[in-house]
């Protein structure tokens, strides 16, 4: 690091890093909060400003010009939503402060940020409907018709939006899309969601959550009514995270996939701040690595997951 680097607007030698989080929403938010908190210590040689944004984009907005008005050596940006960054980032620019975008991406003018790092969100949709395809083969239920319903992540998120895209067009032609709602990636809007497809449809086969806690509010409403799911249920549950939480359901006999999103992103990124601080180019695009984990494996896995 070099000396400009070092003399930052209060005086310390840390790297000053700027961290504008989406919010609190979920077990994988806390994860990836984790992760990066770790990443950035002080012991590591930086001082994090941490913002929680509550899920608002003009807080988040406001966060962001906070940490351009402080000078901070570098901004990292988690965006609630893919659009309305665009004149917020150019100041960022203006003020020759990096941005590393994470996790959800955004629709802006690439030369605005410095780069992107996170999941392939449509991928893992792709690979839900896969693992469905086989699962429903195995069961010897290919050619039966499959009604399946979809609770959705808050919409316009890079998640919701390439987890539907994924699934959607792997869709096989026997399968049917009866409904396709928002649950805000929370369990209670799982819950809510779930409990009135259950009202209004009744031949479900198969519920894809776009999250793991969207997942244990359907889970709970299944049962509230009677009825049951995972392996050997009623219905088939697909979740997306992977998160303890997740395996936790699958061994309990109650999920049947889950498709994991890695939120463990804080040494990579640290290393990319460290990088951008010291003038230095780094990669655009940087997709984390992920897999796919159904319940039979679940047991033998679990000890060896760390979020
Ligand atoms: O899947 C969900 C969360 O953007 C990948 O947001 C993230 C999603 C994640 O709250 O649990």
């Amino acid at each position: 690091m070099g000396d400009e680097s070092e003399t930052t607007t209060t005086g310390s030698s840390l790297i000053q890093i700027g961290f504008a989080q989406v919010g609190s929403e979920s077990d994988w938010r806390m994860a990836q909060t984790q992760s990066i908190k770790k990443a950035f210590s002080e012991e590591n040689g930086y001082q994090l400003d941490f913002i929680d944004c509550n899920n608002e984009q003009e807080r988040q907005i406001q966060a962001l010009q906070d940490f351009i008005d402080k000078g901070v050596d570098c901004i990292v940006l988690d965006p609630i939503l893919e659009e309305g960054y665009d004149s917020i980032l150019k100041e960022a620019q203006d003020a020759e402060i990096p941005v590393i975008v994470i996790d959800r991406n955004i629709k802006a003018d690439e030369s605005l940020y410095s780069c992107w790092v996170g999941s392939n969100f449509e991928q893992e949709g792709i690979d839900a409907a896969k693992w469905l395809e086989v699962y429903l083969k195995d069961e010897q239920r290919e050619s039966e018709e499959i009604n399946i319903v979809t609770i959705q992540g808050t919409i316009g998120t890079t998640a919701q939006i390439g987890r539907t895209q994924g699934f959607n067009s792997t869709m096989q032609s026997n399968w049917n899309m009866l409904d396709e709602q928002c649950g805000e990636f929370t369990e209670e809007g799982g819950r809510a969601i779930m409990s009135a497809f259950i009202k209004k449809y009744p031949d479900i086969d198969v519920v894809v959550c776009q999250n793991d806690n969207e997942a244990y509010g359907a889970i709970e409403a299944i049962k509230e009514n009677g009825l049951t799911c995972g392996p050997e249920g009623d219905m088939v549950v697909i979740s997306f995270d992977a998160t303890q939480g997740g395996f936790k359901r699958m061994i309990a006999g109650e999920l049947n996939v889950d498709i994991e999103c890695n939120p463990l992103q804080g040494e990579l990124v640290a290393q990319i701040a460290q990088k951008l601080v010291n003038g230095e180019t780094v990669e655009k695009v940087q997709y984390m690595e992920e897999g796919v984990f159904s319940a039979d494996k679940a047991a033998t896995l679990i000890e060896t997951r760390v979020y």
